[in-house]
């Protein structure tokens, strides 16, 4: 026996070994490294050394399961009535540029804007709930938007940070175990996730895109979350608006059952799927109805105010942002010093709005941070004065920037004007994003998933894995 007490090589050099070497690990193995990595037992150099391998080498579906699992029980997880099996539901979303729909939520990285950082533009909203409160705030209002507990899935953490700094984001087995290890560590019954793709997305092909919406649905469904998939365009911001606070006030439009067409789509369709998933539905469609019925009839705004409150905001606040006008909801939220608006440089139809340089030019502005814990501007952002597919004129506005200190630069404007893309086409009906639907093996049919009247404008295929 070594040390590890696993049998001879099983010290920590021989199961980077073994990984280095393409090899399988096994279950026993894979706990060995996330204790460590939980209780401090390993060097940076040895986790560093073990991510690499696994970037480069892969897991295989068995051994990916494995390390999601044992990431979930490396720290708290959460407990929950048995009257509320399969009825607890969560959304994730890979993140992406005016990403507003809500979820169990982290902030900003890179480029992306972070749920919570929006949510914090709301004056008293506490994002920091206790699993105990949580419960409460769940029994009483229904539904909460909050961040991960200091408690949930250390070992994510620990991993999550030295990922960042060893170029290994991007590994499929530790993109899928980091994001359902939390999902599963919180106990849900039925997951959505919304994979994005396209230039202003974590994956920018199709392809690789649905690679990542296949390996979350198939270790999901083994974990027991009945777990579904979207994959939706990010080459253009969702919506109209970018930014924290601006954000949120479209966000609440959207509430009202109002706003841009391709952000009621989607949180209609990924809403309508939860529905379908937790047997509340009958199918995606019929979801996708009842959730655009409580957004037309207030029921979704009303929902939203009690959540606010739940979660520290004052009742009076709440009330101005979710029954006020567009000013009241202004006067809560504040507003930045100055706004500037871009003209088109030429006659033309709108082929595409670039979300990346979009972003880039409003976290330079201070939309973003730089380092961890820095403070960020929530009123800095921008709105989309146009849509894909329409026509503009030579001069006329395309894009309002809401700016404090510093202001535009020409270098700055010279970038978010490469963000128009404009053709001498006829004008056009834009695609909705959802491009594919995964669902778990064994799932029924197209029009038994989606619907007899389908998803609308959705031109979605369907996938199993
Ligand atoms: N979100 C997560 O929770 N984990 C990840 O690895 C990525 C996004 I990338």
């Amino acid at each position: 026996m070594d040390r590890t007490g696993l049998g001879s090589g099983n010290s920590f050099p021989a199961l980077i070994r073994k990984k280095r070497d393409g090899e399988k690990l096994r279950d026993e193995e894979i706990r060995h490294f996330v204790r460590a990595v939980t209780r401090g037992g390993l060097q940076e150099g040895q986790m560093g050394a073990m991510l690499m391998a696994i970037r480069l080498r892969g897991m295989d579906p068995d051994e990916m399961l494995t390390l999601t699992q044992e990431m979930a029980v490396s720290g708290r997880v959460l407990e929950w009535p048995d009257s509320w099996q399969r009825l607890l539901v969560d959304k994730h979303s890979t993140g992406g540029v005016g990403d507003k729909v809500p979820m169990i939520s982290g902030r900003g990285l890179g480029h992306t804007g972070g749920t919570l950082d929006k949510l914090e533009s709301v004056p008293g909203f506490n994002v920091s709930q206790s699993p105990e409160q949580m419960r409460c705030i769940l029994e009483q209002v229904g539904c909460c938007i909050v961040g991960q507990s200091e408690e949930l899935v250390p070992a994510d953490k620990v991993l999550y940070a030295l990922r960042d700094v060893t170029a290994t984001v991007d590994s499929l087995p530790l993109i899928t175990a980091s994001i359902l290890s939390k999902k599963a560590a919180e106990k849900v019954s039925a997951l959505v996730l919304d994979v994005k793709f396209g230039s202003a997305a974590l994956y920018t092909s199709l392809d690789s895109a649905r690679t990542l919406a296949q390996s979350l649905v198939s270790v999901g469904s083994r974990l027991g979350i009945c777990t579904v998939a979207m994959l939706s365009r990010m080459d253009g911001p969702l919506g109209q608006r970018v930014g924290h606070s601006l954000e949120v006030l479209e966000a609440l439009q959207c509430l009202e059952g109002q706003g841009p067409a391709d952000l009621h789509h989607l949180v209609t369709t990924l809403g309508g799927s939860l529905l379908w998933q937790c047997g509340k539905a009958g199918s995606v469609g019929q979801g996708a109805a009842r959730i655009a019925a409580s957004l037309a009839d207030g029921s979704a705004l009303g929902k939203f105010q009690a959540m606010l409150q739940a979660q520290g905001v004052e009742a009076g606040v709440a009330q101005a942002l979710c029954t006020g006008t567009e000013e009241q909801r202004y006067q809560v939220l504040g507003r930045a010093r100055g706004q500037e608006e871009l003209p088109a440089a030429q006659d033309g139809t709108v082929q595409r709005v670039e979300a990346l340089p979009i972003a880039q030019v409003l976290h330079e502005l201070g939309a973003g941070r730089t380092q961890k814990g820095q403070p960020i501007n929530h009123h800095v952002g921008a709105e989309l004065l146009v849509t894909v597919g329409q026509r503009v004129a030579k001069g006329s506005p395309w894009i309002r920037i809401h700016y404090d200190t510093p202001e535009l630069s020409n270098d700055q404007r010279r970038t978010l004007q490469g963000a128009l893309v404009l053709a001498g086409s006829e004008p056009f009906a834009p695609s909705c994003k959802v491009a594919e639907i995964i669902l778990p093996q064994g799932s029924r049919s197209l029009e038994e998933v989606t619907g007899e009247q389908g998803l609308g404008s959705s031109q979605a295929l369907l996938c199993s894995v």
